[in-house]
């Protein structure tokens, strides 16, 4: 998809009881008025501010110099007590503040909203949640955000409009097995202190079973419409399922110095150092605001803009979440170093893989070890080259082509501790995903619609609106087959909520455009003999995304076929809770722009 040209900044909007106090001046004065106020509907009902180039965003970006930020450690909370011995469940209350934040030395502290225990301790992102397998945790979110937002939004997307103001906000904890009413529905948004609620509010605590496998979850805001704006502003965090008894034999790094989460996040700033993001749509006479991805200029780890991190010659641990709203990220070491990849989103792999590069989408999480005993070189920068949009987009550049620097100290720097750990040889046999008990095969295509002038206006799931009824209701308890038709440009990671899946075929769509002309036309996969065309070149399914995930990368112009498991794919059972009651389940595409309008489709499960 084309970026956007015309770029503006965001501020609060604009308050129109001052237009109007001017009505009675002279003609001069109200011919400026209007004028201001006709800047102010071509931007997207924000200020008339000077518009900003993506030169000044690159020129604000560039003077960051890299490496000058040592990398943060999130707070770590801790999802249960012990007592006796024992892991006990406990309640945790967690806000979500509006605050400034140092995205970097030389930038000003920067209006963010996030996550915390209180607005001192709350930081972006949030602080690191440690839950243990098996024991139920309890939160309850609050929202202590103030009556407007700090982004730019945009209201003829379907989105969360309170009629009194404030910040829609609800809890998703992604990749977390839970039950529909602790899932953080797009309609159970709520405003500060609930004062007001959407359509699909129960509840303020919510509770995690965390009976699924240990492994790397992370919480975001989920609100209908305002996902975007919501987790760029910096409502996302870190969280962590453990079972020392399955854990603790891999020997792995482990300890807050040698066990590590990297939080990616692409963002760009402001001359006065606020955070960026476009405040004029790509249609803005269809949507004044949206733009189809949001790629920012800097690259933020752990909330500091082009960290570093100094480390010993020994192993290393390193959780890599993904939470760039638009932007995928494939990582590699300058120094050759390769990662041995143990994990994909929440699940360990079968055995450990050795991998040169990992391409992460927006959400999706790589567990890896990074072995710098190995090497030759005293420093090594984490670097990307994935183009934007993904794959066939700009190159990456010398800004976000840079992601953090590790400083090799020399062998034998103080306070080196010996490093006992090891690479495991074994992982975790889940559930395997040969498909002999498939229940139901469903066609999912991926769609996206363009204005007269060629760009895009949304995107929709089986042509179908996120409110249109239901049409994916699975059983409770069992195994499916999706086959993923992406018919648009671009690469997209699909989402499903309380599923697992991995992907089992990935294979290119022949005469494309018959198929998507047929598509268009008809929306039906089989009629439009789907089998004729999904015979093209088959693409391997990475060794290192062999497991059970909560993303899957779409190819654009292929069929994916995933098998998607509604069961605890750890020992083969159902669910210990009740899966089909309301408000149901979601899956969507996890570029939020493209979730936002609407690439998003409700999913109820069934008895
Ligand atoms: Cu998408």
């Amino acid at each position: 998809m084309a970026k956007a040209a015309d770029l503006r900044p965001a501020h609060a909007p604009l308050n129109f009881s001052l237009a109007k106090s001017h009505r009675t001046r002279m003609k001069s004065k109200m011919e400026l008025v209007l004028m201001l106020l006709l800047m102010v509907s071509l931007a997207g009902a924000q200020n008339p501010s000077p518009s900003v180039t993506q030169q000044t965003l690159q020129q604000v970006a560039a003077s960051l110099r890299m490496y000058v930020d040592q990398l943060p450690n999130m707070p770590r909370i801790y999802g249960y007590s012990m007592q006796d011995g024992s892991p006990k469940p406990v309640t945790l209350t967690i806000g979500m503040y509006r605050k400034t934040w140092k995205f970097h030395r030389d930038l000003p502290s920067t209006p963010v909203f996030v996550f915390g225990t209180s607005a001192e301790a709350a930081t972006f992102p949030g602080p690191t949640i440690i839950a243990r397998q098996g024991v139920p945790l309890s939160v309850t979110w609050q929202n202590h955000l103030p009556s407007s937002h700090i982004l730019p939004w945009d209201p003829t997307v379907p989105t969360a409009i309170p009629k009194n103001g404030g910040v829609p906000t609800v809890v998703h904890l992604h990749g977390s097995v839970h039950p529909p009413a602790s899932d953080g529905s797009a309609l159970a948004w709520f405003t500060a202190n609930f004062q007001e609620t959407g359509p699909k509010w129960t509840q303020a605590t919510y509770t995690y079973p965390n009976v699924q496998p240990p492994g790397n979850l992370w919480y975001h805001d989920h609100a209908l419409g305002l996902t975007r704006a919501n987790l760029l502003a910096g409502l996302l965090g870190a969280y962590v399922i453990q079972n020392p008894s399955l854990d603790d034999p891999f020997n792995l790094p482990c300890g807050d110095t040698f066990d590590r989460h990297l939080v990616i996040a692409d963002r760009s700033f402001n001359v006065d150092g606020t955070l960026f993001m476009n405040a004029t749509g790509i249609n803005p006479s269809i949507h004044p605001q949206w733009q189809p991805e949001y790629f920012g200029e800097a690259i933020t780890v752990n909330g500091k803009a082009w960290p570093f991190l100094a480390v010993h010659r020994r192993r290393y641990r390193f959780r890599i979440i993904n939470s760039s709203n638009a932007r995928y990220l494939r990582l590699a070491l300058s120094n050759g170093l390769a990662f041995c990849v143990i994990g994909s989103d929440a699940s360990y792999l079968a055995a450990p893989v050795t991998s040169q590069n990992i391409l992460l989408a927006p959400a999706e999480v790589a567990d890896v070890i990074i072995d710098f005993s190995l090497s030759t070189t005293n420093e090594a920068e984490l670097t990307n080259d994935a183009p934007y949009p993904y794959p066939t987009g700009s190159p990456a550049g010398p800004l976000n082509g840079k992601v953090m620097k590790f400083v090799i100290l020399p062998k034998g720097a103080p306070p080196e501790a010996p490093d006992n750990s090891t690479v495991p040889t074994k992982e975790v046999n889940f559930t395997s995903v040969v498909p002999t008990d498939v229940a139901v095969t469903r066609y999912i295509t991926m769609y996206e619609y363009t204005s007269a002038s060629g760009s895009p206006t949304h995107l929709y799931i089986n042509g179908k609106r996120f409110e249109d009824p239901v049409t994916e209701t699975p059983r409770s308890g069992t195994t499916e087959l999706w086959n993923v038709i992406n018919l648009t440009g671009d690469n997209h990671p699909l989402h499903i909520h309380l599923g697992v899946f991995q992907a089992i075929k990935v294979q290119e769509l022949v005469d494309l455009t018959t198929f998507k002309n047929c598509m268009t036309a008809i929306n039906d996969a089989v009629k439009c003999n789907v089998a004729g065309h999904a015979v093209g070149k088959v693409v391997p399914v990475p060794e290192h995304e062999k497991t059970w995930k909560n993303v899957v990368k779409m190819e654009p112009g292929y069929m994916t076929s995933v098998v998607v498991a509604f069961k605890l794919v750890e020992t083969n059972q159902k669910y210990p809770f009740d899966a089909t009651g309301e408000p149901g389940y979601v899956y969507h595409c996890h570029i939020l722009d493209h979730e936002d309008n609407a690439m998003i489709r409700p999913m109820k499960m069934l008895p």
